[in-house]
């Protein structure tokens, strides 16, 4: 028989080293533990029977998926702490399901992901540049908003920072005003262009894209004469919080940081915090979830500075995007349901153009359609707020880069390419609120 002892210390090694669910991460420690030889399995689910067993393995095992089942593939990617791997793929073999390893090593994959500059070569820069923002590497939320304050001071007229709100942890919500208009009637005639990133996160491809369309409509503007007939509005970081969390050392975050101080199952899915058709299909009332709602709609300080911010522009809005990834996804109303707004063959078509010039700029293939159809129901999202209350006729969440090979942790050497295309993207949508009435 084993002494006493020893079965107690097992079992208190067992319990620290069980596998987790992100969401009910404690510290930094904890996510150390989680990503270390963890791996990203991409499953191909196929039969009812081998979605179930799928299903039950995620809730049983408490796996962080990266990319949900969807409509319009048959895939799903998870990630399996080390732990749990044999179990987890033996049990996908009792089911003959087919499965490819994406990532061999979570813990590797997230140190290849950034590579940083030596102190004194980032002094340098900063010194040249008047700012440490770069599209080389990403950046602390400080070297982005510092990047808006510069643009601010070395094109005072056409650039303008404002503060719309603060975190929960107190951080600045900062926007970027981008706008030619010299008069308020000339403002009245022009359509405004509302944009996103950061919203999820762990996403660090979207807030570093959002950078590359800033950079564009300012240290680039006469490439883009466009940009003189629309008054852009752009938040990179929606949740300044969350982004300094997957830069501390829990990478793989993806809400708010509500009630962090609690301890475990922090934090609100702010992309189902809004308030149209808040707390429906795909979302949770389970703080420990990751598709957590929030305790009522807008009861985060992040969606309420963008309700407010927004609402108070008024009907100029006529485009209204958010930077999400991964997947290469151009999607538009409605997520809550699998139903379409009135006006969604504008949507379709304006989309498909808009992944045409994206792929024609960078490479990439983008899927275009209907939110729910495509993907999966998720309701309390930006964009259908966006449609359903302040009614912007424009409306699309896109999920950038990649289709998994990286997933999240997708290279920095990829920051351009993906940002080339998301401006594409902008500009194609620019074009059309300018020339459509
Ligand atoms: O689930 C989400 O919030 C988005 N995908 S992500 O992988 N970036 O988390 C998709 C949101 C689509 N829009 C709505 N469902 N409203
Ligand atoms: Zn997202």
């Amino acid at each position: 028989m084993l002494p006493r002892l020893l079965i107690l210390t097992l079992a208190a090694a067992l319990a620290r080293a069980a596998p987790q669910n992100a969401g009910e991460l404690r510290d930094i420690q904890d996510a150390q533990e989680l990503y270390k030889g963890a791996q990203v399995l991409r499953v191909e689910a196929v039969s009812e029977h081998q979605k179930e067993v799928l299903r039950k393995m995620q809730e049983e095992q408490k796996l962080d998926t990266w990319l949900n089942p969807a409509a319009g593939r048959t895939h799903v990617d998870i990630m399996v702490p080390a732990p749990a791997l044999d179990v987890v793929k033996d049990q996908l073999r009792n089911v003959s399901a087919t499965f490819r390893v994406m990532i061999s090593d979570v813990e590797t994959a997230i140190k290849d992901e950034n590579p940083s500059l030596s102190e004194e070569e980032e002094e340098e820069l900063a010194g040249r540049q008047g700012h440490r923002f770069t599209l080389q590497s990403y950046h602390r939320v400080a070297d982005i908003h510092g990047y808006l304050d510069y643009l601010a001071q070395t094109y005072p007229d056409i650039c303008s920072v404002q503060t719309i709100g603060s975190s929960v942890e107190g951080r600045p919500i900062k926007m970027i005003k981008i706008s030619s208009s010299k008069s308020r009637s000339e403002r009245a005639t022009k359509p405004a262009f509302y944009i996103d990133g950061g919203i999820h996160a762990r996403e660090w491809i979207s807030p570093a894209s959002v950078g590359y369309i800033i950079k564009e409509l300012t240290e680039n503007r006469d490439s883009n004469t466009f940009a003189d007939k629309v008054d852009f509005y752009i938040v990179p970081v929606v949740n300044p919080d969350g982004y300094e969390h997957t830069h501390n050392g829990v990478r793989l975050w993806r809400k708010n940081r509500k009630d962090a101080s609690k301890g475990r199952c922090a934090g609100t899915d702010l992309n189902r915090n809004f308030g149209y058709k808040w707390g429906g299909a795909g979302s949770s009332h389970d703080p420990c979830q990751e598709i957590y709602a929030g305790s009522a709609p807008f009861s985060e300080p992040e969606t309420q500075a963008i309700r407010n911010f927004v609402s108070n522009l008024g009907t100029s809005v006529r485009a209204y995007v958010t930077f999400h990834s991964y997947g290469q996804y151009i999607l538009y109303p409605w997520g809550y349901d699998k139903k379409v707004p009135p006006d969604y063959a504008d949507l379709d078509r304006v989309g498909k153009k808009a992944a045409q010039n994206m792929r024609q700029v960078g490479g990439a293939s983008y899927t275009v359609g209907n939110s729910a159809s495509l993907l999966y129901a998720a309701s309390g999202g930006a964009d259908d707020w966006a449609k359903g209350g302040p009614r912007v006729k424009y409306t699309y969440t896109i999920e950038l880069r990649d289709r998994g090979r990286f997933g999240f942790l997708l290279p920095a050497q990829y920051i351009q390419p993906t940002g080339r295309e998301a401006f594409a993207a902008i500009k194609t949508i620019s074009e059309e609120i300018t020339t459509s009435g």
